[in-house]
């Protein structure tokens, strides 16, 4: 006979490999003992009023049915007829309006806007009524989200969402091969679920599943192509595709939008103008809007980025952009769509030599004298702060510009700028930073949340937009931490109050379970990504210091400046910093209404985290900390570091405590991120150490006594080479195998104390190699890697030795003795050539 035991541990369910497919939808079996006291009290019968297949509420049923079998392991009966009041407990799903045309008028009922819903569980009934389908889904997932979390007690609320455009872009190219930022502008999880060949995909499976997710955290409409559109996107064959796609989001009730090119009418036309007021081009749009609703007659609307990065517009023709917008956007509105127009308008050949010149004054000097000149349907989209997603701006000014224009606030769940879903950054607090930033148009109170949602100057229109740029990986964005963002983007877009906290405490629960240990790890390594990555990226506002000639990932600081770009620090041997002040810099400053304009034009009242956007500085400038701008760079950058190295441990903790598919999974991410975060300090700190001059007071930059440099120890087979840039390289230089080597050796004897030291070599992983890497102490292997980094991870990549390639492998302990011969063999492979940087054996508690 078997024992007992064996059969308790039969219904324990099994930890199952899981890949983030589901994403927060996993609708996971609770525990059996919460389960099994709370299944009983869930009503068993569903009755749906006016559900059509292919609709919304149809999914509602579907999503319903599925979440009580896998939450709680109860199934239902569903009934289309039926009122409050039956005898028999029952979860009611339908619309307001069709409830009362069925049921009769409600005693007391709901006030809801378009998308809001109605919940009640109080009386061992549940009930859910929408203002439309969409909004009754939204319900239904809220009712699941609830239960997956153990959430039982009763509830009656009225939830209506705060903005009515919650929209996500992606930016998909219609091919790989000719796009010059592959299958996904700044994607980093695969290529496009949408489109391949210069087609829409022919197995559209992945968009029905990320139809779910997008319902589920109430997102109302999709741009799915990029706004660096492609005129080909409109041609018959692949309208009939998008309207394919349209057809998969439909019954998730999110609305297909298309990003749209502006010389269209000259690329996939015939016309040989695309002049805004030429009637021929006003009949090409309106012919070609009527062709595209008669394909998706419920399409949202369009996106528009015009005069931008070499993007065609109005401007060619010295027409105005509200000319320019309004051409597309009064077709549209014949069919009741919305025309987002992005403010995103700059000249990217500045003249850096001229000290007034400003990019981020150019939303506002480009848009503001139009303010009133859009037709009712546009909507202006502006990024949240004036340059580029940085990891630190103020809010744009131009969200107090526009009076008279419905304005959007965009937002980036993709992480362009901010480690490229290699680096954990929880987004939430950044985008609340802005949101909560109080304007103070007129001296009154002027959120940017209340200005975008059409509160503050009275708009009905108005809301959210996020890059978000899910791929084809498995687990959509990468990372599977990553995926918080987009939930808590979604939460945001419908209630900008929503705590950061208490946002990724939801999100993990509903992606790893009810664990408190693992909620709380999850939220304490969230809310720190935030200040780490500023910390060892770009401090006091200087912006991220990426290299943005390339690929916006690594560190390179020098690449800000010099540049017709306009994301300067304009960083000189004494000082740093853009003047935006009005009475010496750029003016940018006074482009904010008068008391926040007041604030930023003094360094007294400036914060010390955008001290440096606004204003320009000696390094010795001492702040209101008490630290010179030169030692806090130094300091956040050892700090930052360091605080990266907490998050490996703080995840190992979790081990075991889900499935080990997606612990490992993000294990390789954050051990990489530990050694990045080193790459990032360094060079960082190797820079502004070099121009300034300065010495850092404790000593830090620049000395590493416990690493050992590849290119000065004795090197057979390998070159040294000079990195550019070239700080980030240790002492600015690393090795590589020459030309013809096949392998290459690297021997040095250890001048180190005898002891035990975790070792961690420094090293460049490029694409298309695999290098591979033996190390040796006294002829014996201790370790061995491959370069193989770039095979799993999501960034751009870049084919030269600099701080995208840059990273670093943690070798495991060695015990070692003064004297010892230490040997590393690099074989290299393909472009790969076994480069190296440096070796160091760091004794316990040291960081380098
Ligand atoms: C889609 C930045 C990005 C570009 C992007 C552009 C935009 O410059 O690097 O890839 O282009 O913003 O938002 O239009």
């Amino acid at each position: 006979m078997r024992p007992l035991f064996w059969l308790a541990t039969a219904l324990i369910p099994a930890v199952m490999a899981e890949d983030g497919l589901d994403g927060w939808l996993r609708y996971a079996p609770l525990p059996d003992k919460i389960a099994k006291c709370y299944a009983k009290s869930i009503p068993s019968q569903v009755t749906v009023l006016g559900a059509t297949d292919g609709l919304p509420l149809a999914s509602a049923v579907k999503e319903l049915k599925l979440g009580l079998k896998g939450i709680l392991g109860k199934e239902v009966d569903i009934s289309d007829e039926g009122c409050m009041g039956g005898e028999t407990p029952s979860i009611l799903l339908s619309t307001l309006e069709n409830y009362v045309s069925v049921c009769g008028d409600l005693d007391d009922p709901p006030e809801l806007d378009e998308d809001g819903f109605y919940f009640n569980t109080k009386d061992g009934n549940v009930v859910i009524l929408g203002s439309n389908e969409r909004a009754t889904l939204y319900g239904t997932f809220e009712y699941l989200s609830r239960l997956a979390q153990a959430r039982f007690e009763p509830v009656e609320y009225v939830d209506n969402p705060e903005a009515n455009i919650r929209w996500g872009n992606h930016w998909d190219n219609m091919d790989y091969t000719t796009s010059t930022h592959g299958s996904i502008e700044r994607g980093y999880a695969g290529v496009s679920i949408f489109f391949k060949d210069n087609k829409i995909r022919d197995d559209l499976s992945r968009v029905e599943q990320y139809a779910r997710l997008l319902s589920s955290i109430r997102i109302n409409a999709i741009v799915i192509n990029n706004v660096n559109a492609n005129p080909i996107t409109l041609t018959d064959e692949n309208l009939a595709g998008v309207g394919r796609i349209a057809d998969l989001f439909r019954p998730y009730g999110v609305q297909v939008a298309l990003s749209l090119n502006f010389a269209s009418p000259v690329e996939l036309g015939d016309l040989d103008t695309f002049d805004p007021l030429d009637e021929d081009v006003v009949r090409w749009w309106d012919g070609m809007v009527d062709k595209i609703y008669g394909v998706v007659p419920d399409l949202a609307g369009f996106l528009n980025k015009a005069n931008s990065e070499g993007q065609p517009g109005p401007l060619t023709y010295n027409r105005t952009l509200a000319e320019g917008a309004n051409l597309m956007a009064r077709p549209a509105a014949r069919h009741g769509g919305i025309f987002m127009f992005r403010a995103f308008v700059y000249d990217h050949h500045l003249d850096h030599r001229d000290w007034y010149n400003d990019r981020a004054n150019a939303a506002v000097d480009f848009f503001k004298h139009h303010d009133g000149e859009f037709e009712d349907n546009v909507v202006v989209q502006i990024k949240y702060g004036p340059i580029d997603f940085q990891v630190r701006e103020p809010p744009s000014t131009l969200f107090a510009n526009l009076r008279h224009t419905p304005v959007a606030v965009e937002l980036q769940v993709t992480q362009e700028y901010l480690g490229q879903q290699n680096h954990l950054f929880y987004l939430t607090p950044l985008w609340r930073d802005i949101l909560d930033f109080d304007l103070r148009v007129d001296g009154e109170e002027s959120y940017v949340r209340d200005v975008v949602s059409g509160k503050r100057f009275g708009h009905k229109l108005g809301g959210y937009a996020a890059v978000i740029n899910v791929g084809m990986d498995r687990n959509w964005l990468g990372s599977h931490l990553a995926m918080s963002n987009l939930y808590a983007y979604g939460r945001i877009a419908w209630d900008s109050s929503s705590d950061s906290v208490d946002v990724v405490e939801d999100w993990t629960r509903l992606t790893f379970g009810l664990d408190r240990g693992v909620i709380d790890t999850v939220a304490e390594m969230s809310m720190l990504s935030w200040p780490m990555y500023e910390n060892y990226t770009g401090n006091l506002g200087v912006q991220t210091l990426t290299d943005i000639l390339h690929t916006h990932y690594g560190p390179n600081p020098a690449s800000q400046d010099n540049n017709g770009w306009g994301q300067w620090t304009r960083a000189n041997r004494y000082s740093i910093g853009m003047d935006r002040t009005v009475w010496n810099g750029t003016g940018y400053a006074g482009q904010y209404p008068a008391e926040v304009a007041e604030r930023f034009e003094h360094i007294e009242t400036t914060p010390d985290n955008l001290l440096l956007w606004f204003h320009h500085v000696p390094y010795t400038h001492v702040l209101k900390s008490g630290k010179t701008v030169i030692q806090h760079f130094y300091d956040a950058h050892y700090d930052g570091a360091e605080a990266a190295q907490t998050l490996v441990p703080m995840w190992e903790s979790l081990k075991g405590r889900f499935d080990d598919e997606r612990y490992e999974h993000m294990l390789h991410r954050l051990v990489y991120q530990a050694g990045h975060a080193i790459v990032w300090r360094d060079a960082v700190n190797y820079f502004y150490h070099n121009l300034s001059g300065i010495e850092d007071e404790a000593g830090r930059v620049g000395s590493h006594p416990w690493r050992i440099e590849v290119e000065d120890m004795e090197l057979d087979g390998y070159e040294r080479v000079a990195v550019t840039p070239p700080s980030t390289a240790s002492r600015f230089y690393a090795v590589e195998a020459a030309a013809n080597a096949t392998v290459a050796t690297a021997t040095a004897t250890l001048g180190f104390p005898a002891g035990t030291y975790r070792l961690a070599v420094n090293y460049y992983d490029l694409p298309d190699g695999q290098a591979s890497y033996e190390v040796f102490i006294n002829g014996e292997e201790v370790a061995a890697w491959e370069g193989d980094y770039d095979l799993y991870l999501g960034n751009t990549k870049s084919e030269f030795l600099d701080g995208h390639s840059a990273a670093r492998r943690w070798l495991g302990e060695v015990t070692i003795a003064e004297g010892d011969e230490l040997k590393i063999v690099g074989r290299p492979d393909g472009i790969e050539r076994a480069p190296l940087d440096y070796v160091v054996f760091l004794p316990e508690g040291v960081v380098d």
